[in-house]
Protein backbone atom coordinates (compact mmCIF):
# COMPACT_ATOMS: atom_id res chain seq x y z
CA UNK A 1 0.00 0.00 0.00
CA UNK A 2 1.26 3.58 -0.49
CA UNK A 3 1.64 5.53 2.33
CA UNK A 4 1.04 8.99 1.70
CA UNK A 5 2.86 11.60 4.40
CA UNK A 6 1.10 14.87 5.10
CA UNK A 7 3.26 17.75 6.64
CA UNK A 8 1.04 19.01 9.97
CA UNK A 9 2.41 22.22 11.47
CA UNK A 10 1.14 22.21 14.96
CA UNK A 11 1.13 25.33 16.98
CA UNK A 12 -0.53 25.07 20.61
CA UNK A 13 -0.49 28.94 21.15
CA UNK A 14 -1.89 30.10 24.36
CA UNK A 15 -3.28 28.11 27.60
CA UNK A 16 -5.56 25.20 26.88
CA UNK A 17 -4.60 25.25 22.94
CA UNK A 18 -1.04 23.84 24.00
CA UNK A 19 -2.99 21.21 25.76
CA UNK A 20 -5.53 20.34 23.64
CA UNK A 21 -3.10 20.40 20.35
CA UNK A 22 -0.97 17.76 22.46
CA UNK A 23 -4.04 15.91 23.11
CA UNK A 24 -4.82 15.68 19.63
CA UNK A 25 -1.35 14.85 17.79
CA UNK A 26 -1.28 11.57 20.32
CA UNK A 27 -5.12 10.97 18.95
CA UNK A 28 -3.83 11.73 14.90
CA UNK A 29 -0.79 9.34 15.56
CA UNK A 30 -3.20 6.52 16.64
CA UNK A 31 -5.40 7.39 13.61
CA UNK A 32 -2.67 6.84 11.42
CA UNK A 33 -1.12 3.98 12.53
CA UNK A 34 -4.96 2.61 12.59
CA UNK A 35 -5.38 3.41 8.97
CA UNK A 36 -1.68 2.40 8.03
CA UNK A 37 -2.77 4.47 4.57
CA UNK A 38 -1.17 7.75 5.41
CA UNK A 39 1.15 9.09 7.84
CA UNK A 40 1.53 12.25 9.73
CA UNK A 41 4.93 14.36 9.73
CA UNK A 42 4.26 17.44 12.69
CA UNK A 43 6.80 20.17 13.51
CA UNK A 44 5.86 21.88 16.41
CA UNK A 45 6.17 25.74 16.21
CA UNK A 46 6.68 27.56 20.32
CA UNK A 47 4.16 30.55 18.55
CA UNK A 48 2.56 32.41 21.50
CA UNK A 49 2.10 34.59 23.59
CA UNK A 50 4.94 33.51 25.76
CA UNK A 51 7.35 33.85 22.84
CA UNK A 52 5.98 37.51 22.66
CA UNK A 53 7.08 38.26 25.92
CA UNK A 54 10.69 36.77 25.19
CA UNK A 55 11.65 38.20 22.11
CA UNK A 56 8.51 40.94 21.43
CA UNK A 57 6.92 38.38 18.03
CA UNK A 58 4.38 35.83 18.41
CA UNK A 59 5.65 34.58 15.52
CA UNK A 60 8.74 35.51 12.87
CA UNK A 61 8.41 38.12 10.45
CA UNK A 62 8.01 35.00 7.58
CA UNK A 63 6.18 32.95 9.87
CA UNK A 64 3.03 32.54 7.46
CA UNK A 65 5.94 32.46 4.34
CA UNK A 66 7.09 29.35 6.62
CA UNK A 67 3.27 27.84 7.12
CA UNK A 68 3.30 27.81 3.20
CA UNK A 69 5.22 24.66 3.52
CA UNK A 70 2.92 22.24 5.11
CA UNK A 71 -0.48 20.26 4.18
CA UNK A 72 -2.38 22.02 7.01
CA UNK A 73 -2.08 23.79 10.43
CA UNK A 74 -3.15 22.57 13.40
CA UNK A 75 -3.89 25.54 15.86
CA UNK A 76 -4.55 25.69 19.43
CA UNK A 77 -5.78 29.18 20.83
CA UNK A 78 -4.63 33.13 21.82
CA UNK A 79 -4.73 34.96 24.69
CA UNK A 80 -3.65 35.84 27.27
CA UNK A 81 -4.87 37.58 30.87
CA UNK A 82 -1.79 39.84 31.06
CA UNK A 83 -1.54 41.10 27.20
CA UNK A 84 -3.99 43.45 25.46
CA UNK A 85 -6.19 40.80 23.10
CA UNK A 86 -6.24 42.91 20.15
CA UNK A 87 -2.41 42.19 20.23
CA UNK A 88 -2.63 38.67 20.61
CA UNK A 89 -5.41 37.98 18.26
CA UNK A 90 -3.47 40.25 15.28
CA UNK A 91 -0.09 39.12 16.76
CA UNK A 92 -0.77 35.17 16.00
CA UNK A 93 -4.25 33.80 14.85
CA UNK A 94 -5.10 36.59 12.64
CA UNK A 95 -0.88 36.92 11.51
CA UNK A 96 -1.58 33.48 9.85
CA UNK A 97 -5.27 33.48 8.42
CA UNK A 98 -5.10 36.94 6.45
CA UNK A 99 -1.74 36.54 4.79
CA UNK A 100 -2.35 33.02 4.01
CA UNK A 101 -5.93 33.83 2.70
CA UNK A 102 -8.08 31.35 4.55
CA UNK A 103 -10.90 33.40 3.68
CA UNK A 104 -13.66 30.80 4.43
CA UNK A 105 -14.17 30.11 8.02
CA UNK A 106 -16.48 27.33 8.51
CA UNK A 107 -18.08 26.15 11.83
CA UNK A 108 -20.21 23.42 11.91
CA UNK A 109 -22.78 23.03 14.88
CA UNK A 110 -24.39 19.93 15.79
CA UNK A 111 -25.53 17.79 19.04
CA UNK A 112 -22.87 15.19 19.34
CA UNK A 113 -24.39 11.70 21.23
CA UNK A 114 -25.01 12.22 24.88
CA UNK A 115 -25.01 16.03 24.75
CA UNK A 116 -27.89 17.74 25.73
CA UNK A 117 -28.85 21.66 24.87
CA UNK A 118 -29.73 24.61 27.42
CA UNK A 119 -32.56 25.05 24.90
CA UNK A 120 -35.20 22.87 26.07
CA UNK A 121 -36.26 19.87 24.29
CA UNK A 122 -34.43 20.01 21.56
CA UNK A 123 -33.08 17.49 20.14
CA UNK A 124 -30.57 16.54 17.65
CA UNK A 125 -32.96 16.56 14.64
CA UNK A 126 -33.02 20.51 14.94
CA UNK A 127 -29.95 21.50 15.60
CA UNK A 128 -27.43 20.67 12.13
CA UNK A 129 -26.08 23.80 11.07
CA UNK A 130 -23.29 25.24 9.47
CA UNK A 131 -22.49 28.63 10.40
CA UNK A 132 -19.50 30.45 7.07
CA UNK A 133 -17.71 33.01 8.49
CA UNK A 134 -15.83 35.75 6.15
CA UNK A 135 -12.66 35.47 7.11
CA UNK A 136 -10.65 37.71 5.65
CA UNK A 137 -12.06 41.86 5.79
CA UNK A 138 -14.94 43.08 6.92
CA UNK A 139 -14.82 44.16 10.73
CA UNK A 140 -11.61 42.63 10.44
CA UNK A 141 -9.73 44.59 7.66
CA UNK A 142 -7.27 46.34 10.40
CA UNK A 143 -8.53 49.45 8.81
CA UNK A 144 -9.07 53.08 11.78
CA UNK A 145 -6.71 54.70 14.05
CA UNK A 146 -6.86 57.12 16.84
CA UNK A 147 -6.04 60.75 17.30
CA UNK A 148 -5.61 63.30 19.78
CA UNK A 149 -5.07 60.68 22.59
CA UNK A 150 -6.31 62.06 26.24
CA UNK A 151 -8.33 64.89 24.85
CA UNK A 152 -11.95 65.40 24.73
CA UNK A 153 -11.47 65.13 21.15
CA UNK A 154 -10.20 61.84 20.76
CA UNK A 155 -11.33 59.80 18.39
CA UNK A 156 -11.25 56.25 17.51
CA UNK A 157 -12.21 54.52 14.36
CA UNK A 158 -13.14 51.05 12.97
CA UNK A 159 -13.88 50.67 9.39
CA UNK A 160 -14.86 47.98 8.16
CA UNK A 161 -14.17 47.06 4.56
CA UNK A 162 -16.57 45.01 2.14
CA UNK A 163 -15.07 44.76 -1.19
CA UNK A 164 -17.25 42.94 -4.50
CA UNK A 165 -14.51 40.20 -5.20
CA UNK A 166 -14.38 39.21 -0.75
CA UNK A 167 -17.99 39.35 -0.35
CA UNK A 168 -18.80 37.55 -3.72
CA UNK A 169 -16.13 34.37 -2.87
CA UNK A 170 -17.76 34.01 0.66
CA UNK A 171 -21.14 33.82 -0.70
CA UNK A 172 -20.56 31.78 -3.69
CA UNK A 173 -18.88 29.20 -1.00
CA UNK A 174 -21.43 29.33 1.33
CA UNK A 175 -23.97 28.77 -1.17
CA UNK A 176 -21.52 25.95 -2.89
CA UNK A 177 -21.90 24.32 0.57
CA UNK A 178 -25.49 24.74 1.68
CA UNK A 179 -25.76 22.68 -1.97
CA UNK A 180 -24.12 19.74 -0.79
CA UNK A 181 -26.29 19.49 2.41
CA UNK A 182 -29.13 17.89 2.17
CA UNK A 183 -31.62 20.34 2.94
CA UNK A 184 -30.06 22.86 0.44
CA UNK A 185 -30.75 25.71 2.47
CA UNK A 186 -29.09 28.91 3.17
CA UNK A 187 -29.76 32.08 5.40
CA UNK A 188 -27.76 35.53 4.57
CA UNK A 189 -27.24 37.29 8.09
CA UNK A 190 -26.81 41.08 7.49
CA UNK A 191 -27.14 44.23 9.17
CA UNK A 192 -28.08 46.26 6.21
CA UNK A 193 -31.17 47.99 7.74
CA UNK A 194 -28.32 50.22 10.13
CA UNK A 195 -25.33 49.69 8.00
CA UNK A 196 -26.33 51.04 4.96
CA UNK A 197 -23.32 50.74 2.48
CA UNK A 198 -21.12 47.28 3.05
CA UNK A 199 -24.35 44.91 4.21
CA UNK A 200 -26.21 46.11 1.66
CA UNK A 201 -23.75 45.30 -1.05
CA UNK A 202 -23.83 41.97 0.69
CA UNK A 203 -27.36 41.60 0.53
CA UNK A 204 -26.92 42.46 -3.60
CA UNK A 205 -24.00 40.19 -3.91
CA UNK A 206 -26.48 37.09 -2.33
CA UNK A 207 -29.42 37.77 -4.75
CA UNK A 208 -27.15 37.95 -7.69
CA UNK A 209 -24.84 34.55 -6.36
CA UNK A 210 -28.50 33.15 -5.84
CA UNK A 211 -29.17 33.02 -9.75
CA UNK A 212 -26.40 30.42 -10.20
CA UNK A 213 -28.21 28.10 -7.30
CA UNK A 214 -31.95 27.54 -8.00
CA UNK A 215 -31.52 24.38 -5.89
CA UNK A 216 -30.62 26.11 -2.69
CA UNK A 217 -33.64 27.45 -1.08
CA UNK A 218 -31.91 30.96 0.59
CA UNK A 219 -33.51 34.01 2.94
CA UNK A 220 -31.69 36.98 5.13
CA UNK A 221 -32.03 38.03 7.92
CA UNK A 222 -30.41 40.75 10.17
CA UNK A 223 -27.90 39.63 12.74
CA UNK A 224 -30.36 40.73 16.15
CA UNK A 225 -33.23 39.08 14.89
CA UNK A 226 -31.12 35.69 13.98
CA UNK A 227 -29.83 35.24 17.27
CA UNK A 228 -33.74 34.80 18.59
CA UNK A 229 -34.11 32.34 15.31
CA UNK A 230 -31.55 30.59 16.71
CA UNK A 231 -33.07 30.21 19.68
CA UNK A 232 -36.90 29.66 19.27
CA UNK A 233 -36.36 28.09 15.91
CA UNK A 234 -33.35 26.33 15.37
CA UNK A 235 -34.48 23.59 13.49
CA UNK A 236 -35.30 26.70 10.62
CA UNK A 237 -31.73 26.91 9.92
CA UNK A 238 -29.17 25.11 8.09
CA UNK A 239 -26.38 26.85 6.12
CA UNK A 240 -25.55 30.38 7.45
CA UNK A 241 -22.70 32.37 5.97
CA UNK A 242 -22.36 35.90 7.62
CA UNK A 243 -19.52 38.82 8.00
CA UNK A 244 -16.35 38.34 10.19
CA UNK A 245 -17.76 39.88 13.53
CA UNK A 246 -21.54 38.63 13.26
CA UNK A 247 -20.54 35.09 12.21
CA UNK A 248 -17.83 34.89 15.44
CA UNK A 249 -20.53 35.90 17.48
CA UNK A 250 -22.96 33.90 16.17
CA UNK A 251 -21.14 31.02 16.35
CA UNK A 252 -20.49 31.20 19.68
CA UNK A 253 -24.27 31.42 20.53
CA UNK A 254 -24.33 28.12 18.22
CA UNK A 255 -21.85 26.38 20.28
CA UNK A 256 -23.05 27.07 23.71
CA UNK A 257 -26.87 26.21 22.39
CA UNK A 258 -25.00 22.44 21.57
CA UNK A 259 -23.83 22.22 24.68
CA UNK A 260 -20.72 23.71 24.70
CA UNK A 261 -18.29 25.97 23.16
CA UNK A 262 -15.24 22.74 24.29
CA UNK A 263 -16.41 20.89 21.49
CA UNK A 264 -16.76 23.87 18.65
CA UNK A 265 -14.65 23.05 15.88
CA UNK A 266 -13.68 25.45 13.15
CA UNK A 267 -11.50 25.30 10.13
CA UNK A 268 -10.20 28.22 8.39
CA UNK A 269 -9.96 27.56 4.40
CA UNK A 270 -8.30 28.64 1.34
CA UNK A 271 -10.79 26.41 -0.78
CA UNK A 272 -8.94 27.24 -4.06
CA UNK A 273 -5.78 25.25 -1.90
CA UNK A 274 -3.27 27.46 -3.12
CA UNK A 275 -2.13 28.01 0.83
CA UNK A 276 -2.68 25.68 3.70
CA UNK A 277 -5.86 25.91 5.30
CA UNK A 278 -5.90 25.71 9.20
CA UNK A 279 -7.77 23.89 11.72
CA UNK A 280 -8.44 25.31 15.40
CA UNK A 281 -11.13 24.71 18.04
CA UNK A 282 -13.81 27.67 18.61
CA UNK A 283 -12.46 28.10 21.84
CA UNK A 284 -9.93 30.53 23.32
CA UNK A 285 -7.07 30.01 25.41
CA UNK A 286 -9.32 29.49 28.68
CA UNK A 287 -6.39 30.51 31.57
CA UNK A 288 -9.15 29.84 33.90
CA UNK A 289 -8.34 26.06 33.91
CA UNK A 290 -5.55 25.98 32.18
CA UNK A 291 -3.14 23.39 33.95
CA UNK A 292 -5.56 21.56 35.58
CA UNK A 293 -6.04 18.66 33.11
CA UNK A 294 -9.56 19.64 32.27
CA UNK A 295 -9.77 21.36 29.06
CA UNK A 296 -12.38 19.03 26.58
CA UNK A 297 -10.25 18.36 23.81
CA UNK A 298 -13.26 17.38 21.84
CA UNK A 299 -13.40 20.46 19.87
CA UNK A 300 -9.74 19.88 19.00
CA UNK A 301 -10.53 16.08 17.78
CA UNK A 302 -13.65 17.43 15.44
CA UNK A 303 -11.33 20.09 14.06
CA UNK A 304 -8.67 17.53 13.53
CA UNK A 305 -11.21 15.78 11.34
CA UNK A 306 -12.24 18.19 9.68
CA UNK A 307 -8.54 18.18 8.61
CA UNK A 308 -8.11 14.72 7.69
CA UNK A 309 -10.90 15.43 5.58
CA UNK A 310 -9.67 18.56 4.05
CA UNK A 311 -6.12 16.05 3.40
CA UNK A 312 -8.58 13.44 1.63
CA UNK A 313 -8.63 11.31 4.28
CA UNK A 314 -11.98 10.43 4.57
CA UNK A 315 -12.01 7.10 6.11
CA UNK A 316 -9.94 7.82 9.01
CA UNK A 317 -11.96 11.20 9.45
CA UNK A 318 -15.14 9.30 9.52
CA UNK A 319 -13.29 6.79 12.34
CA UNK A 320 -12.15 9.66 14.18
CA UNK A 321 -15.81 11.25 14.40
CA UNK A 322 -17.49 7.82 15.44
CA UNK A 323 -14.36 7.60 17.84
CA UNK A 324 -15.50 11.49 19.34
CA UNK A 325 -19.01 10.27 18.88
CA UNK A 326 -19.19 6.73 20.93
CA UNK A 327 -16.64 9.20 23.76
CA UNK A 328 -19.23 12.33 24.16
CA UNK A 329 -22.04 9.20 24.47
CA UNK A 330 -20.64 8.34 27.55
CA UNK A 331 -21.29 11.12 30.41
CA UNK A 332 -18.65 9.70 32.62
CA UNK A 333 -16.48 10.75 30.31
CA UNK A 334 -17.36 14.53 30.00
CA UNK A 335 -15.48 17.49 31.26
CA UNK A 336 -16.57 19.76 33.42
CA UNK A 337 -18.03 22.28 30.54
CA UNK A 338 -20.03 19.83 30.10
CA UNK A 339 -21.06 18.98 33.28
CA UNK A 340 -18.79 16.41 34.00
CA UNK A 341 -15.66 15.24 35.95
CA UNK A 342 -13.75 13.88 33.43
CA UNK A 343 -9.91 15.06 32.53
CA UNK A 344 -8.24 15.70 29.32
CA UNK A 345 -6.38 12.74 29.43
CA UNK A 346 -9.39 10.66 30.42
CA UNK A 347 -11.27 11.57 27.21
CA UNK A 348 -8.09 11.31 24.90
CA UNK A 349 -7.19 7.27 26.16
CA UNK A 350 -10.82 6.52 25.17
CA UNK A 351 -10.90 8.24 21.91
CA UNK A 352 -7.69 6.16 21.29
CA UNK A 353 -9.55 3.28 22.59
CA UNK A 354 -12.37 3.89 20.41
CA UNK A 355 -10.14 4.36 16.85
CA UNK A 356 -7.94 1.21 18.08
CA UNK A 357 -10.97 -0.56 18.77
N1 LIG B 1 -8.94 29.01 18.81
C1 LIG B 1 -9.56 30.25 18.64
C2 LIG B 1 -8.88 31.36 19.31
O1 LIG B 1 -7.82 31.23 19.88
N2 LIG B 1 -9.50 32.51 19.28
C3 LIG B 1 -8.94 33.67 19.89
C4 LIG B 1 -9.72 34.89 19.62
O2 LIG B 1 -9.52 35.88 20.31
N3 LIG B 1 -10.59 34.90 18.65
C5 LIG B 1 -11.38 35.99 18.32
C6 LIG B 1 -11.67 36.06 16.85
O3 LIG B 1 -11.20 35.20 16.12
O4 LIG B 1 -12.37 36.97 16.45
Amino acid sequence: MTVKTHKIAAIGGDGIGVEVVDACLEVLDALAERDGGFALETTNFDWSTDRYKRTGEFMPKDGADQLRAFDAILFGAVGAPDVPDHLTLWGLRLSICQPLDQYANVRPTRMLPGITSPLRGVDRTELDWVIVRENSEGEYAGQGGRSHPGLPIEVATDVSIFTRAGVERIIRYAFQLAQKRPRKLLTVVTKSNAQRHGMVLWDQIAAEVAQDFPDVTWDKMLVDAMTVRMVMHPDSLDTIVATNLHADILSDLAAALSGSIGVAPTANLNPERDTPSMFEPIHGSAFDITGKGVANPVATFWTAAMMLEHLGEKPAADRLMAAVESVTADPSLHTPDLGGKATTRAVTDAVIAAIRG
